[in-house]
Protein backbone atom coordinates (compact mmCIF):
# COMPACT_ATOMS: atom_id res chain seq x y z
CA UNK A 1 0.00 0.00 0.00
CA UNK A 2 1.05 3.39 -0.92
CA UNK A 3 0.73 6.61 1.22
CA UNK A 4 1.69 10.42 -0.20
CA UNK A 5 1.00 13.34 1.26
CA UNK A 6 1.06 17.14 -0.81
CA UNK A 7 0.95 20.53 0.30
CA UNK A 8 -0.78 23.05 -1.59
CA UNK A 9 -1.63 27.00 -1.77
CA UNK A 10 -4.34 28.75 -3.29
CA UNK A 11 -3.82 31.36 -5.74
CA UNK A 12 -5.69 34.85 -6.55
CA UNK A 13 -6.10 36.03 -10.17
CA UNK A 14 -5.31 39.36 -11.55
CA UNK A 15 -6.49 38.47 -14.68
CA UNK A 16 -9.03 36.16 -14.29
CA UNK A 17 -10.38 33.12 -15.76
CA UNK A 18 -14.31 32.99 -16.27
CA UNK A 19 -15.91 30.38 -18.61
CA UNK A 20 -15.00 27.32 -20.16
CA UNK A 21 -14.33 26.57 -24.24
CA UNK A 22 -14.30 22.50 -23.13
CA UNK A 23 -16.35 21.12 -20.00
CA UNK A 24 -14.73 18.01 -20.78
CA UNK A 25 -11.19 18.95 -20.53
CA UNK A 26 -11.71 21.99 -18.79
CA UNK A 27 -9.85 24.24 -21.11
CA UNK A 28 -10.45 27.50 -20.49
CA UNK A 29 -12.17 30.29 -22.78
CA UNK A 30 -9.27 32.12 -22.32
CA UNK A 31 -5.79 32.25 -20.49
CA UNK A 32 -5.20 33.45 -16.94
CA UNK A 33 -2.73 35.00 -14.61
CA UNK A 34 -2.15 34.67 -10.87
CA UNK A 35 0.00 34.83 -7.59
CA UNK A 36 -0.01 31.71 -5.37
CA UNK A 37 -0.32 32.64 -1.48
CA UNK A 38 2.06 32.00 1.49
CA UNK A 39 -1.57 31.19 3.28
CA UNK A 40 -5.01 29.01 3.62
CA UNK A 41 -2.73 25.67 2.71
CA UNK A 42 -4.27 22.39 1.88
CA UNK A 43 -2.48 19.33 2.95
CA UNK A 44 -3.91 15.83 1.49
CA UNK A 45 -3.10 12.29 1.71
CA UNK A 46 -3.97 9.84 -0.85
CA UNK A 47 -3.88 6.57 0.60
CA UNK A 48 -4.31 3.46 -1.65
CA UNK A 49 -6.74 0.66 -0.14
CA UNK A 50 -6.43 -2.76 -2.77
CA UNK A 51 -8.95 -4.18 -0.91
CA UNK A 52 -11.46 -1.54 -1.06
CA UNK A 53 -14.72 -1.56 -2.45
CA UNK A 54 -14.28 2.40 -3.31
CA UNK A 55 -12.74 5.42 -2.57
CA UNK A 56 -13.27 7.48 0.83
CA UNK A 57 -13.02 11.26 1.19
CA UNK A 58 -12.72 12.94 4.50
CA UNK A 59 -12.54 16.70 4.69
CA UNK A 60 -11.44 18.66 8.06
CA UNK A 61 -12.05 14.87 9.54
CA UNK A 62 -15.11 14.39 8.95
CA UNK A 63 -16.87 12.44 5.95
CA UNK A 64 -17.37 14.75 2.32
CA UNK A 65 -20.94 15.37 1.41
CA UNK A 66 -21.59 13.43 -1.96
CA UNK A 67 -21.13 15.83 -4.49
CA UNK A 68 -17.44 16.36 -2.81
CA UNK A 69 -16.79 12.52 -3.09
CA UNK A 70 -18.20 12.81 -6.85
CA UNK A 71 -15.93 15.38 -7.81
CA UNK A 72 -12.16 13.50 -5.87
CA UNK A 73 -13.60 9.95 -7.76
CA UNK A 74 -14.02 11.46 -10.99
CA UNK A 75 -10.34 12.95 -10.46
CA UNK A 76 -9.00 9.67 -9.19
CA UNK A 77 -10.69 7.43 -12.24
CA UNK A 78 -8.54 9.72 -14.32
CA UNK A 79 -5.61 9.20 -12.53
CA UNK A 80 -5.98 5.21 -12.09
CA UNK A 81 -6.77 4.98 -16.17
CA UNK A 82 -2.93 6.60 -16.44
CA UNK A 83 -2.03 4.18 -13.98
CA UNK A 84 -3.69 1.44 -15.27
CA UNK A 85 -4.77 0.72 -12.00
CA UNK A 86 -8.04 -0.45 -10.12
CA UNK A 87 -6.83 -0.06 -6.42
CA UNK A 88 -9.10 2.40 -4.42
CA UNK A 89 -7.95 5.16 -2.42
CA UNK A 90 -9.12 6.87 1.08
CA UNK A 91 -8.17 10.63 0.77
CA UNK A 92 -7.83 12.69 3.73
CA UNK A 93 -7.72 16.48 3.41
CA UNK A 94 -7.31 19.54 5.47
CA UNK A 95 -7.58 23.50 4.26
CA UNK A 96 -6.67 25.96 6.47
CA UNK A 97 -9.24 28.17 4.52
CA UNK A 98 -12.71 28.22 5.22
CA UNK A 99 -14.13 26.37 2.38
CA UNK A 100 -16.49 28.13 -0.39
CA UNK A 101 -15.43 31.57 1.33
CA UNK A 102 -14.05 32.81 -2.12
CA UNK A 103 -10.42 31.76 -1.59
CA UNK A 104 -10.51 29.36 -3.67
CA UNK A 105 -10.20 26.44 -2.04
CA UNK A 106 -10.78 24.69 -4.88
CA UNK A 107 -7.64 25.38 -6.36
CA UNK A 108 -5.38 24.56 -3.59
CA UNK A 109 -7.43 21.11 -3.01
CA UNK A 110 -7.46 19.60 -6.36
CA UNK A 111 -3.92 21.07 -6.71
CA UNK A 112 -2.44 18.95 -3.41
CA UNK A 113 -4.96 15.93 -4.75
CA UNK A 114 -2.84 15.98 -8.32
CA UNK A 115 -0.02 15.88 -6.63
CA UNK A 116 -0.61 13.28 -3.93
CA UNK A 117 -2.21 10.75 -6.24
CA UNK A 118 -0.04 10.98 -8.94
CA UNK A 119 2.83 10.16 -6.03
CA UNK A 120 0.26 7.52 -4.87
CA UNK A 121 -0.01 5.61 -8.02
CA UNK A 122 3.22 6.16 -8.91
CA UNK A 123 2.97 8.44 -12.12
CA UNK A 124 5.86 9.61 -13.38
CA UNK A 125 4.99 13.40 -14.13
CA UNK A 126 6.26 16.59 -14.43
CA UNK A 127 5.40 19.89 -13.25
CA UNK A 128 3.86 20.83 -16.22
CA UNK A 129 2.02 17.64 -16.37
CA UNK A 130 0.77 17.55 -12.95
CA UNK A 131 -0.70 21.15 -13.58
CA UNK A 132 -2.92 19.54 -16.32
CA UNK A 133 -3.79 16.86 -14.22
CA UNK A 134 -5.19 19.35 -12.21
CA UNK A 135 -7.23 20.88 -14.55
CA UNK A 136 -9.11 18.22 -14.39
CA UNK A 137 -9.94 19.03 -10.99
CA UNK A 138 -10.72 22.91 -10.87
CA UNK A 139 -9.70 25.55 -13.72
CA UNK A 140 -8.01 27.62 -10.84
CA UNK A 141 -5.76 24.76 -9.44
CA UNK A 142 -3.91 24.48 -12.75
CA UNK A 143 -2.36 27.72 -11.48
CA UNK A 144 -1.38 26.45 -7.80
CA UNK A 145 1.55 24.17 -9.10
CA UNK A 146 3.33 27.33 -10.02
CA UNK A 147 5.12 29.21 -7.11
CA UNK A 148 4.53 33.37 -7.10
CA UNK A 149 3.33 34.63 -10.52
CA UNK A 150 1.99 31.57 -12.66
CA UNK A 151 0.25 32.09 -16.21
CA UNK A 152 -2.26 29.40 -17.36
CA UNK A 153 -1.94 28.93 -21.92
CA UNK A 154 -5.65 29.18 -22.39
CA UNK A 155 -4.46 26.37 -24.94
CA UNK A 156 -5.72 24.25 -27.56
CA UNK A 157 -6.28 21.05 -26.59
CA UNK A 158 -5.61 18.98 -22.84
CA UNK A 159 -1.79 19.11 -23.88
CA UNK A 160 -1.35 22.88 -24.60
CA UNK A 161 -3.19 23.85 -21.51
CA UNK A 162 -1.12 24.48 -18.29
CA UNK A 163 0.35 27.01 -16.33
CA UNK A 164 3.74 27.96 -16.06
CA UNK A 165 6.06 30.80 -13.56
CA UNK A 166 6.31 34.22 -15.06
CA UNK A 167 8.62 37.28 -13.69
CA UNK A 168 6.62 40.12 -11.97
CA UNK A 169 7.19 43.01 -9.50
CA UNK A 170 6.98 42.05 -5.81
CA UNK A 171 3.39 42.31 -4.49
CA UNK A 172 1.72 41.78 -1.03
CA UNK A 173 -1.77 41.05 -0.84
CA UNK A 174 -4.37 42.11 1.66
CA UNK A 175 -7.03 39.92 2.02
CA UNK A 176 -10.53 41.49 2.82
CA UNK A 177 -13.12 39.20 4.41
CA UNK A 178 -16.25 41.19 4.69
CA UNK A 179 -18.85 38.31 4.65
CA UNK A 180 -16.99 34.83 5.62
CA UNK A 181 -20.29 33.03 4.69
CA UNK A 182 -20.62 30.27 1.46
CA UNK A 183 -21.20 31.70 -1.52
CA UNK A 184 -24.63 30.71 -2.85
CA UNK A 185 -24.11 30.05 -6.95
CA UNK A 186 -20.52 28.22 -7.19
CA UNK A 187 -18.17 29.08 -10.02
CA UNK A 188 -18.99 25.79 -12.12
CA UNK A 189 -22.92 27.17 -12.38
CA UNK A 190 -21.64 30.58 -12.64
CA UNK A 191 -19.81 30.39 -15.43
CA UNK A 192 -22.03 28.47 -17.32
CA UNK A 193 -24.48 31.07 -16.61
CA UNK A 194 -22.79 34.06 -18.01
CA UNK A 195 -21.63 31.76 -21.13
CA UNK A 196 -25.26 31.03 -21.81
CA UNK A 197 -27.11 33.91 -20.96
CA UNK A 198 -24.78 37.17 -19.84
CA UNK A 199 -24.70 39.66 -23.73
CA UNK A 200 -21.13 40.63 -22.30
CA UNK A 201 -19.81 37.25 -22.00
CA UNK A 202 -18.04 37.33 -26.14
CA UNK A 203 -16.46 40.69 -24.92
CA UNK A 204 -15.42 39.42 -21.98
CA UNK A 205 -13.29 36.64 -23.45
CA UNK A 206 -11.99 39.04 -25.76
CA UNK A 207 -11.05 41.50 -23.65
CA UNK A 208 -9.00 39.00 -21.40
CA UNK A 209 -7.12 37.93 -23.95
CA UNK A 210 -5.94 40.98 -24.55
CA UNK A 211 -5.63 41.96 -20.68
CA UNK A 212 -3.32 38.55 -20.51
CA UNK A 213 -0.74 39.69 -23.19
CA UNK A 214 -0.72 43.55 -21.39
CA UNK A 215 -0.53 41.94 -17.93
CA UNK A 216 2.32 39.87 -19.35
CA UNK A 217 4.26 42.68 -20.67
CA UNK A 218 3.81 44.31 -17.27
CA UNK A 219 4.77 41.65 -15.08
CA UNK A 220 8.02 41.22 -17.30
CA UNK A 221 8.74 44.72 -16.77
CA UNK A 222 8.47 44.51 -13.36
CA UNK A 223 5.62 47.56 -13.92
CA UNK A 224 3.93 47.50 -10.49
CA UNK A 225 1.41 50.26 -11.58
CA UNK A 226 0.50 48.57 -14.82
CA UNK A 227 -0.66 44.91 -13.07
CA UNK A 228 -2.32 47.33 -10.51
CA UNK A 229 -4.67 48.92 -13.50
CA UNK A 230 -4.93 45.86 -15.66
CA UNK A 231 -6.34 43.82 -12.60
CA UNK A 232 -8.78 45.95 -11.12
CA UNK A 233 -10.10 46.82 -14.64
CA UNK A 234 -9.87 42.77 -15.44
CA UNK A 235 -11.93 42.21 -11.88
CA UNK A 236 -14.75 44.80 -12.58
CA UNK A 237 -15.15 43.62 -16.40
CA UNK A 238 -15.73 39.74 -14.73
CA UNK A 239 -18.16 41.17 -12.25
CA UNK A 240 -19.88 43.44 -14.70
CA UNK A 241 -20.60 40.48 -17.28
CA UNK A 242 -21.35 37.88 -14.53
CA UNK A 243 -23.90 40.42 -13.39
CA UNK A 244 -25.85 41.03 -16.61
CA UNK A 245 -26.67 37.05 -16.32
CA UNK A 246 -30.55 35.93 -16.36
CA UNK A 247 -31.37 35.13 -13.79
CA UNK A 248 -28.12 37.72 -12.47
CA UNK A 249 -25.80 36.87 -10.28
CA UNK A 250 -24.37 39.69 -7.79
CA UNK A 251 -21.10 38.40 -6.03
CA UNK A 252 -19.82 41.65 -5.12
CA UNK A 253 -22.07 43.59 -1.95
CA UNK A 254 -22.39 46.59 -0.84
CA UNK A 255 -19.59 45.89 2.17
CA UNK A 256 -17.37 44.80 -1.28
CA UNK A 257 -17.71 47.89 -2.90
CA UNK A 258 -16.92 50.05 0.23
CA UNK A 259 -13.34 48.21 -0.12
CA UNK A 260 -12.69 49.22 -3.65
CA UNK A 261 -14.25 53.25 -2.86
CA UNK A 262 -11.46 52.87 0.16
CA UNK A 263 -8.72 51.43 -2.33
CA UNK A 264 -9.62 54.36 -4.36
CA UNK A 265 -9.02 57.41 -1.47
CA UNK A 266 -5.67 55.27 -0.98
CA UNK A 267 -4.51 56.07 -4.44
CA UNK A 268 -5.56 60.16 -4.15
CA UNK A 269 -3.48 59.74 -1.30
CA UNK A 270 -0.50 58.20 -3.58
CA UNK A 271 -0.50 54.63 -1.82
CA UNK A 272 -0.95 52.18 -5.08
CA UNK A 273 -3.05 49.80 -3.87
CA UNK A 274 -5.51 48.23 -6.56
CA UNK A 275 -8.54 45.98 -5.69
CA UNK A 276 -9.88 42.33 -6.99
CA UNK A 277 -12.86 40.32 -6.34
CA UNK A 278 -13.84 36.48 -7.07
CA UNK A 279 -17.21 34.36 -7.21
CA UNK A 280 -17.78 35.55 -4.03
CA UNK A 281 -17.93 39.41 -2.04
CA UNK A 282 -14.71 39.36 -0.50
CA UNK A 283 -12.17 41.49 -1.98
CA UNK A 284 -8.34 41.30 -2.38
CA UNK A 285 -5.99 44.10 -3.05
CA UNK A 286 -2.53 44.46 -4.43
CA UNK A 287 0.34 46.81 -3.11
CA UNK A 288 3.80 47.06 -2.78
CA UNK A 289 5.33 45.22 -0.24
CA UNK A 290 6.53 48.86 1.48
CA UNK A 291 3.26 49.83 1.59
CA UNK A 292 1.02 46.65 2.53
CA UNK A 293 0.85 47.34 6.30
CA UNK A 294 -0.75 51.16 5.70
CA UNK A 295 -2.93 49.39 3.55
CA UNK A 296 -4.11 47.08 5.70
CA UNK A 297 -4.44 49.73 8.39
CA UNK A 298 -7.05 51.76 6.26
CA UNK A 299 -8.79 48.51 5.42
CA UNK A 300 -8.92 47.49 8.87
CA UNK A 301 -12.16 48.44 9.66
CA UNK A 302 -13.91 46.91 6.44
CA UNK A 303 -13.56 43.24 7.91
CA UNK A 304 -10.72 40.80 8.61
CA UNK A 305 -7.69 41.93 7.31
CA UNK A 306 -5.11 39.47 6.60
CA UNK A 307 -1.55 40.48 4.76
CA UNK A 308 -0.43 37.33 2.46
CA UNK A 309 2.65 37.48 0.08
CA UNK A 310 3.82 34.95 -2.68
CA UNK A 311 4.16 31.16 -1.90
CA UNK A 312 5.03 27.78 -3.18
CA UNK A 313 3.44 25.60 -5.63
CA UNK A 314 2.11 22.25 -4.65
CA UNK A 315 4.54 19.72 -3.70
CA UNK A 316 4.96 16.34 -2.28
CA UNK A 317 5.88 16.18 1.34
CA UNK A 318 5.75 12.60 2.27
CA UNK A 319 5.35 8.83 0.46
CA UNK A 320 5.23 5.79 2.71
CA UNK A 321 5.23 2.33 1.56
CA UNK A 322 3.55 -0.55 3.64
C1 LIG B 1 -10.05 32.74 -11.06
N1 LIG B 1 -12.27 31.99 -10.25
O1 LIG B 1 -9.41 33.01 -12.09
C2 LIG B 1 -11.57 32.87 -11.13
C3 LIG B 1 -12.03 34.24 -10.76
C4 LIG B 1 -13.23 32.65 -9.46
C5 LIG B 1 -13.30 34.04 -9.98
O2 LIG B 1 -11.22 30.18 -11.02
O3 LIG B 1 -15.37 25.04 -12.58
O4 LIG B 1 -13.31 26.84 -8.89
O5 LIG B 1 -13.69 24.15 -10.97
O6 LIG B 1 -12.94 25.22 -13.08
O7 LIG B 1 -11.57 26.96 -10.72
C6 LIG B 1 -13.00 29.74 -9.62
O8 LIG B 1 -13.35 28.72 -10.50
O9 LIG B 1 -14.00 26.59 -11.29
C7 LIG B 1 -12.11 30.64 -10.34
P1 LIG B 1 -13.99 25.18 -12.01
P2 LIG B 1 -12.95 27.21 -10.28
O10 LIG B 1 -9.48 32.44 -9.99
Amino acid sequence: MTTATARAHPNIALVKYWGKRDEQLMLPAAGSLSLTLDAYATTTTVSLDASAAEDRFTLGGTTATAGQTEQVVRFLDLVRARADSSAHAVVDSHNEAPTGAGLASSASGFAALAVAAAAAYDLDLDRADLSRLARRGSGSATRSLVAGLGIWHAGDDDASSFAEPIEGPEMSMIIVTVDPGQKKVSSREGMRRTAATSPYYPGWVDSTARSLEEMSAACRAGDFTRVGEITESNALRMHAAIEACEPPIRYLRSASVAVFDAVEQLRARSIEAYATADAGPNVVVIARPADAAAVADHLAGHGDVRIVGAGPGAHLITTEES
